[in-house]
């Protein structure tokens, strides 16, 4: 097994160590294993930097995105490792849990140009090769030869090095700088910058009750695993759509499509101490299935943290289950989040033409498909979805 390790301080990780993390599977690496450091031994962490477990959880969004074939992991070891972070000692650490793996230490231009000088480079190199990542042009080869000859003179390293095309021009120093002056959303995954919207660091000072459709994706993105990102934006272009079809507030309905499952990778617990938290109550059935609470949570932080409308709170607290008397918009979001183009059901090509074509129909569909599908699974119903199932039915009744 060919294991990769990528340390930095991650503060935060932003696109150019995320082509340089890329790069990994040009040599040929099993996995990968990004390690944000502790107290990094190089340099002091400034007063406006992120904690280290806000650094994890930056780092933990920056792999979950990378997309890479190889399975990619975040270590806390240097993290919680008392004291200065050593690469040596990291590499023992992982030697010994590791010991058939062939271990390659990833890193830039101008850390391998420094190799020399770290703590213990012999350790450094006789545990793990070296991967060093150049720019396509310029200081390439005329800096990277020298020194890798040095270094196998000196220490017997096996060095490769790795010229990155699409390299990113970025400091994570001028990076923060730039946030706090409310620019570099660019140098970032869509997620680090809604995790550092979301917890205010750098300076960027968002009042989470005021953002913008954009930087209120980017916050909903920070909340989930990448997978469940192209539904969430589906869902809001499906929603969004229906509005202007249907004659509903267009902002309403996005915003309750990008927030709709933002709770849904919360654990049990928490999604009950969220609507504790927040006074939204719940009945017997929910408490118990962890699959209806994301509504709950989901609609309470919408209201509370983001400071929705109560109207785009209501249409994600009843986008599970459905309820008689549904407003337009919460007949909206439970539909677009049944019909949007990445759901791949049988009956999904038809109930997207029944939608454009009449909503109440197209409503039922959906709850009767919940209620067919629950019932094959051998799930209890839930009885809102059944009261909404026969409040359309009677609608409808009396129109035709
Ligand atoms: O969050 P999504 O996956 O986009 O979709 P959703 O909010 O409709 O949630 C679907 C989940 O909720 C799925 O795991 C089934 C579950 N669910 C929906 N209605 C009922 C239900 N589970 C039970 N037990 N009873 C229901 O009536
Ligand atoms: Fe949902
Ligand atoms: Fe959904």
């Amino acid at each position: 097994m060919r294991t990769g390790i990528y340390g930095g301080t991650f503060d935060p990780p932003h696109l150019g160590h995320m082509a340089a993390a890329r790069a990994a599977g040009r040599i040929g690496l099993d996995r990968l294993i990004l390690i944000p450091d502790g107290q990094p031994p190089h340099k002091a962490l400034s007063a406006a930097s992120a904690s280290p477990e806000q650094r994890l959880a930056m780092t933990e969004l920056a792999a979950d995105r990378l997309h890479l074939e190889i399975p990619v992991t975040v270590s806390a070891m240097e993290v919680r490792r008392a004291g200065r972070s050593y690469t040596s000692d990291t590499l023992a650490e992982l030697h010994r849990a590791l010991p058939d793996d062939e271990l390659w230490l990833l890193m830039g231009t101008d850390m391998f140009l420094t190799l020399q000088d770290w703590h213990d480079p012999e350790t450094i190199t006789r545990l793990a090769g070296i991967c060093a990542f150049g720019r396509a042009q310029g200081e390439g080869e005329d800096l990277f030869t020298p020194q890798r000859e040095r270094l196998e003179r000196r220490f017997g390293a096996r060095v490769v090095t790795v010229t990155l095309s699409d390299l990113v021009e970025i400091s994570s120093t001028e990076l923060r700088a730039m946030l706090a002056r409310g620019e570099g959303r660019e140098y970032l995954d869509e997620s680090v910058w809604g995790y550092i919207l979301r917890e205010g660091l750098y300076g960027t000072m968002a009042d989470l009750r005021q953002l913008a459709l954009e930087e209120l994706r980017a916050v909903s993105a920070s909340m989930v695993r990448a997978k469940r990102i192209p539904h969430i934006r589906g869902t809001e272009e499906t929603a969004a759509r229906m509005a202007r079809r249907w004659g509903a507030d267009e902002t309403a309905a996005r915003q309750a499509a990008i927030l709709h499952d933002c709770t849904k990778y919360y654990s049990l617990r928490r999604q009950l101490t969220t609507c504790a938290k927040y006074g939204m109550l719940l009945d017997d059935i929910e408490q118990k299935t962890l699959p209806l609470l994301h509504a709950k949570s989901g609609a309470a932080l919408a209201r509370h943290v983001f400071g929705m409308p109560e109207a785009v709170s209501e249409a994600i607290r009843w986008h599970t289950t459905g309820k008689a008397d549904m407003t337009l918009l919460e007949k909206i979001l439970y539909i677009a989040d049944y019909a949007e183009p990445t759901r791949r059901y049988d009956w999904a090509p038809g109930l997207r033409a029944l939608i454009e074509e009449d909503l109440d129909a197209a409503v039922l569909r959906g709850l009767e498909i919940t209620i067919a599908e629950n019932a094959r699974e051998g799930k209890p119903i839930h009885y809102r979805t059944l009261e909404a199932r026969d409040w359309l039915l009677a609608e409808r009744g009396e129109k035709g």
